[in-house]
C-alpha cells in the first residue's frame, strides 16, 4: 500500500489500483493516521470502503505535495562507511575529523534535527542550495515514518541537502549546513509497511545537468551500519513526538569532491519498492 498527496487529494495505491481518501488530505487528518501503530491494517480498512478511481491520478500530477503533516524531520549521520570517509576528507581544515570515525564505531548514533514541514518540498519540487555555500550535494536517504508510539509505520525517500564546505569548516556549523529553506525533499509518497526492507534494497542517485548525466551512484541497505529500529530507539529516548516524525537514515552515496550542485540540476533518487523522487535545484 502506498499513499500520495496531490494538490487536491490523498490517493492510496493498492495492488495497482488507486483509491481516493478525501478525508485525509490536510495536515491534521494525516497526523491522525500517523498516530496508528498499525497504520497498514487501518488503511486496508479505509481502502475497502473508498472510491476506486478509473485511472491513475498520478500520471498528470507533475508536483506532489510532500507526504508530511505536522511531523518534525530528523536525520541520522555517518551510518555508511562511505559517509564516514567523505566527512573525514571534508573536515581536513578542522583537524581531520576523527570524531566521524569515532561516531561510526560508537554505540550511540549521530542524530540531528533536519527540518520542519515548511522547509520540506515534494516530488518535482525545487530544493535549494545556500547562496553562502560553495560546495553543495544531495544526500539520498531511506526515510522512516514513525508513529508517536515509536513504531516504524512506513518508508519514503529523503534528500538531505547539505553544504559540505560549511560542515567541513567546523562541525559546530552542522545546523547551518543542513537546515535552511527547502533543504529537504520527501516523497514521492509513503510505502505503508511495518516490515523491515530487505538488505538487498537498492538506493540510486542520478544527477542530470542540461539533460546529461553529471553523477550517478548506488548502494544497498546491506551497507547501512545501523538497524533502523535502533536509530528510532535512540531518537525516542527522552523525546516525545506527538505527531510522529520522519527520520532520514543517512547517506551511502557521496559524489566525488570536485562535484557541486548547480542551479537547474535534476536530482533523481530511487529506492526499490518505494519509487523515484525527482527534484530540481532552483
Ligand atoms: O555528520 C554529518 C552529517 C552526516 C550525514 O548527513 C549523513 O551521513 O548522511
Ligand atoms: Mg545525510
Amino acid at each position: 500500500m502506498k499513499i500520495y498527496f496531490t494538490s487536491s487529494a490523498c490517493i492510496a495505491e493498492h495492488d495497482d489500483k488507486f483509491y481516493s481518501l478525501p478525508d485525509f488530505w490536510d495536515a491534521d487528518s494525516w497526523d491522525a493516521l500517523v498516530a496508528y501503530d498499525d497504520l497498514e491494517s487501518h488503511l486496508h480498512g479505509l481502502v475497502s470502503k473508498a472510491q476506486k478511481l478509473a485511472s491513475d491520478p498520478l500520471t498528470n500530477s507533475h508536483t506532489l505535495r510532500p507526504p508530511i503533516g505536522n511531523q518534525e524531520v530528523w536525520a541520522a549521520g555517518v551510518t555508511y562507511f562511505r559517509s564516514r570517509t567523505a566527512r573525514m576528507e571534508e573536515a581536513k581544515s578542522a583537524g581531520g575529523g576523527d570524531f566521524y570515525d569515532r561516531v561510526y564505531a560508537a554505540e550511540r548514533p549521530e542524530l540531528f534535527f533536519k527540518a520542519t514541514p515548511n522547509r520540506v518540498v515534494g516530488h518535482n519540487g525545487k530544493v535549494a542550495i545556500r547562496k553562502d555555500a560553495s560546495w553543495s550535494v544531495p544526500e539520498p536517504e531511506l526515510t522512516l515514518l514513525i508513529s508517536p508510539g515509536g513504531k516504524i509505520i512506513g518508508y519514503t525517500i529523503g534528500n538531505d541537502m547539505s553544504s559540505r564546505d560549511i560542515e567541513g569548516e567546523n562541525p559546530l556549523y552542522l545546523p547551518q549546513a543542513k537546515v535552511y529553506n527547502r533543504s529537504c525533499a520527501l516523497g514521492p509518497g509513503i510505502l505503508v509497511s511495518s516490515s523491515p526492507l530487505p538488505p538487498a534494497t537498492a538506493i540510486k542517485l542520478d544527477i542530470l545537468r542540461a539533460g546529461q548525466s553529471a553523477f550517478s551512484g548506488s548502494t544497498t541497505l546491506a551497507s547501512l551500519k545501523r538497524d533502523p529500529a535502533s536509530l528510532v530507539e535512540y531518537l525516542y529516548r527522552e523525546n516525545n513526538f506527538p505527531n510522529g516524525c520522519f527520520l532520514l537514515t543517512g547517506t551511502g552515496i557521496v559524489p566525488p569532491d570536485e562535484f557541486t550542485l548547480n542551479p537547474g540540476d535534476e536530482i533523481r533518487i530511487s529506492i526499490d519498492g518505494i519509487g523515484t523522487l525527482v527534484n530540481f535545484v532552483g
